[in-house]
C-alpha cells in the first residue's frame, strides 16, 4: 500500500475533506496504488491503456474499447436511490434505506481493488463560475483506467475544481469499483451488482460494471440522480435528461434556445447536433449546447436559464452516418481522441463499423470482429444476421469536437430557455408536434410521456411505458414532489417557456415505415413552434395542444407523401380517449400529485368528450 498522503500532497490535492475521503476508500478497497488525475494525464493514460490492450487503436488519434459482453448498458433493476428518510420513496427511484445500502456496498467493495490502481478524479459538472457550481463538484474514485479516459472526455477534470470550494465539504463522493465482471451473476437471481446513490449524503457507490452510466459517475449518477435531488432539496433548480440547442434565424437575427427530454436512445443527441436541412441552411443555423443533461434555474432577471453540466458526448453509434448526423461524424474524426465502445472493429485496418454507418456492412470480411471480438468471417449460418455492433454501442468525444457547438457553450451564465419539448418512440397517437402554452398542462404532458423503451437499459427494449419527463431511470425522489418542484421553479419565470410534444417515430399501421423522415428535417417542427411562440402562425387547436396547419410547416426541399403528412398532423380522438384512461392509472400511482396536474388531466379529458 502506498502512502496515500504523500500521493495527494505531490498531486496538490489540498482539500482536506477530499483527502479524508480518499484515505477512507483506499482503506476499504485496498487498491495497491493511488493516482490523482488531471486532463494533462490523458495522453500518458491512453498510452498505458494501449500498452495493456485495454483499448486498441482505431485510426489516427482514435481508440476502440470493448466492455465485458454482459456489461453493455445501464441496469435499471440494480440501480437504487437510498436516503435516511423513508418519505423519499417514490414509484421509480427504487428507494432503500441509506444505512443498509452503505453497509452492503462497503462490504462488496472491501478488498475489491487489490492489485489495482485507484484513480482519484476531481471533476466539475458545470462551467466554472456557474450559479449552480456549488452542486457541481465531485471526486470519483475508480479502479478502471478506461473509466478515467471516459471521464476525461465527459467532465471537467482536475484538482483545481475541488481545492478552492467555498464549502470544502461540498463535493459529491463518487466511488466506483469494477468488481470481477466475469463472476457477478449479471441478470441472475444472484446478481451482485449495485448502483446506489445515497442522495441525502451526496454519496454515490457503484459496484459491478465498467460501462457508461453505471461507471462514469459524473454523468447520470451525479448529473441527474444526485443533482435532481439537490435541486429539489435546495428548492432552487431542476436537473433533467434534456438536450439543449440554439437556433439562429439569420434573416431576422432572432436566437432561440430549446431544451427537452426524450427517453434514452430516442434522439436527443441527434437533435442537438442537427444541421438545418439543406434547403433551409441559408436561413437557419443550429447550435449544439448539450445532448443528455440540462440543469435549469430562474435567473435574477426572472428568465428560465439552462446549461449543460457535461463536457462531452456519450452518443449512440447505431444509424449515425453522413445523412443522419454529419456533425457527429466530424466529432469522431481522426485526431479527436474519441473512444468507440462495443462497435465492430477491424483488427487489421483498425477501422470501426456499426449498423447504419453504411447501408451494407463492409464486403471484405478480412480482419473484422463483432462487438464481442468474434471473427465475422467465422460466423455460422444462424449467426449470419446478428448485428456486428451492439445496439447500445457508443462513441465518446469532448464537446469542443462538435463542429456546431455554440460559441458560448462554456459561458457560466447559461442560456435563456424559450421552449421545453418532450418526445419519444411512439408508433401511433402522437402527432409530429403539438404545442402547449399552459404551464400545468406542459408539466402534465411531461409527466405522461409514454414511449417505447430502448436498448440503453438491459431487458426493456421495445416495452411501451411511461417515462415522466424522460427521467424515469434517473428519478431520485417522489414523483408528486417532483411535479410540485417543476411547477414552482418554472412558475417563477416571468417569461415562461412554451411547451411542446414532438414525435419523429410515428409509423404506418400497415407496412411500418416511419411517416416522418426524421433527423435534420426535425428542425421543421421546431421552427413552427418558434413561429407559434412569436404569434406568426395560429395552428389548429386540439384537446392536447396546438398542431400545425399543413400550410404552416416549412416543407421546402422535403418530399413527403400527402397521406403521411395528414396522418402526422391528425389527432385520433378514439385512440386518445383510451390513452386518457391509461394516464389516469399512471398518475394515480403518485402520492401527493399537485391539484394543478389533476386539473390539467381533467381539462384535457373533458375536451375529448365521451
Ligand atoms: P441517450 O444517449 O441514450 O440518452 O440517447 P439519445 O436520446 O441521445 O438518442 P440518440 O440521439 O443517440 O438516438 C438514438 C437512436 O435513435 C439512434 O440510433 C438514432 O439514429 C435514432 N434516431 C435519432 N433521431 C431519429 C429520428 O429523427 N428518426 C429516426 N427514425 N431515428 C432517429
Ligand atoms: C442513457 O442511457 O440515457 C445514456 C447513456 O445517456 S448512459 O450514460 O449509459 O446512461
Ligand atoms: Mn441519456
Amino acid at each position: 500500500m502506498t502512502d496515500v498522503d504523500a500521493v495527494l500532497e505531490s498531486a496538490q490535492l489540498k482539500n482536506e475533506r477530499a483527502r479524508e475521503y480518499v484515505r477512507y476508500w483506499a482503506g476499504v478497497t485496498q487498491a495497491d496504488n493511488i493516482e490523482v488525475i488531471g486532463v494533462a494525464d490523458d495522453e500518458r493514460l491512453i498510452q498505458e491503456a494501449l500498452d495493456a490492450k485495454e483499448i486498441l487503436p482505431a485510426g489516427e488519434g482514435l481508440y476502440y474499447s470493448r466492455s465485458y459482453y454482459k456489461d453493455t448498458a445501464r441496469s435499471e433493476e440494480r440501480t437504487i436511490v437510498a436516503t435516511n428518510d423513508p418519505a423519499d420513496k417514490g414509484v421509480y427511484n427504487n428507494w432503500h434505506p441509506a444505512p443498509e445500502m452503505k453497509a452492503k456496498l462497503t462490504g462488496l467493495m472491501r478488498g475489491a481493488s487489490k492489485g489495482k490502481t485507484m484513480y482519484v478524479i476531481p471533476y466539475l459538472m458545470a462551467a466554472p463560475g456557474s450559479p449552480l457550481e456549488p452542486y457541481a463538484a465531485g471526486v470519483q474514485l475508480t479502479d478502471n483506467r478506461s473509466v478515467v479516459l471516459h471521464m476525461n472526455r465527459m467532465a471537467r477534470v482536475g484538482v483545481e475544481y475541488i481545492n478552492n470550494l467555498e464549502d470544502q465539504d461540498s463535493f459529491v463522493r463518487a466511488v466506483h469499483v469494477t468488481g470481477d465482471l466475469e463472476n457477478l451473476g449479471q441478470g441472475t437471481p444472484e446478481d451482485k451488482r449495485y448502483f446506489v446513490t445515497v442522495a441525502d449524503e451526496r454519496t454515490i457507490l457503484h459496484f459491478g460494471s465498467s460501462y457508461g452510466g453505471n461507471a462514469l459517475l459524473g454523468k447520470i449518477a451525479h448529473g441527474l440522480r444526485q443533482a435532481s435531488y439537490d435541486g429539489w432539496a435546495s428548492g432552487t433548480f431542476l436537473a433533467e435528461q434534456f438536450m439543449l440547442l440554439g437556433i439562429t434565424d439569420k434573416q431576422t437575427g432572432r436566437r432561440y434556445h430549446i431544451c427537452g427530454g426524450f427517453p434514452s436512445a430516442s434522439g436527443k443527441t441527434n437533435l442537438a447536433m442537427t444541421l438545418a436541412p439543406d434547403a433551409l441552411g441559408d436561413r437557419y443555423h443550429v447550435e449544439f449546447y448539450g445532448d443528455d443533461i440540462a440543469w435549469m434555474w430562474v435567473g435574477d432577471d426572472g428568465r428560465l436559464y439552462g446549461m449543460n453540466p457535461e463536457f462531452g458526448v456519450f452518443g449512440v453509434a447505431k444509424d449515425t452516418n453522413e445523412a443522419t448526423n454529419p456533425t457527429a461524424l466530424d466529432a469522431i474524426a481522426p485526431e479527436t481522441k474519441a473512444i468507440f465502445t462495443n462497435v465492430a472493429y477491424n483488427e487489421k485496418t483498425h477501422e470501426v463499423w456499426w449498423e447504419g454507418r453504411t447501408q451494407n456492412p463492409p464486403a471484405d470480411l478480412d480482419g473484422w470482429l463483432d462487438w464481442k471480438g468474434h471473427r465475422i468471417a467465422d460466423r455460422v449460418p444462424v449467426e449470419a444476421n446478428d448485428p456486428w455492433a451492439h445496439p447500445n454501442s457508443r462513441f465518446t468525444t469532448t464537446l469542443a469536437n462538435v463542429p456546431n457547438v455554440a460559441s458560448d457553450y462554456a459561458d457560466p451564465k447559461g442560456v435563456p430557455i424559450d421552449a421545453i419539448i418532450f418526445g419519444g418512440r411512439t408508433r401511433d397517437r402522437e402527432p409530429l408536434v403539438r404545442a402547449i402554452t399552459d404551464l400545468a398542462e406542459g408539466v402534465y404532458d411531461g409527466l405522461t410521456l409514454g414511449a417505447e423503451a430502448t436498448f440503453a437499459a438491459e431487458g426493456v427494449d421495445g416495452q411501451l411505458r411511461y417515462d415522466p419527463m424522460s427521467l424515469r431511470p434517473f428519478m431520485s425522489y417522489p414523483e408528486g414532489k417532483y411535479a410540485a418542484h417543476w411547477l414552482k421553479i418554472v412558475g417563477q419565470a416571468t417569461e415562461p417557456p412554451i411547451f411542446a410534444h414532438v414525435n419523429w417515430f410515428q409509423r404506418d399501421a400497415e407496412d411500418g415505415h416511419f411517416l416522418w423522415p426524421g433527423y435534420r428535417d426535425n428542425l421543421r417542427a421546431l421552427l413552427w413552434l418558434m413561429e407559434l411562440r412569436e404569434g406568426e402562425v395560429a395552428g389548429v387547436h386540439t384537446p392536447v395542444g396546438i398542431v400545425p396547419a399543413k400550410s404552416e410547416l416549412n416543407l421546402d426541399g422535403l418530399a413527403i407523401k400527402g397521406a403521411d403528412l395528414d396522418k402526422l398532423l391528425t389527432i385520433d380522438a378514439d385512440r386518445w380517449r383510451q390513452e386518457m384512461k391509461f394516464r389516469e392509472r399512471h398518475l394515480a400511482q403518485f402520492d401527493g400529485l399537485p391539484e394543478e396536474i389533476w386539473a390539467a388531466h381533467r381539462r384535457v379529458t373533458a375536451q375529448f368528450g365521451d
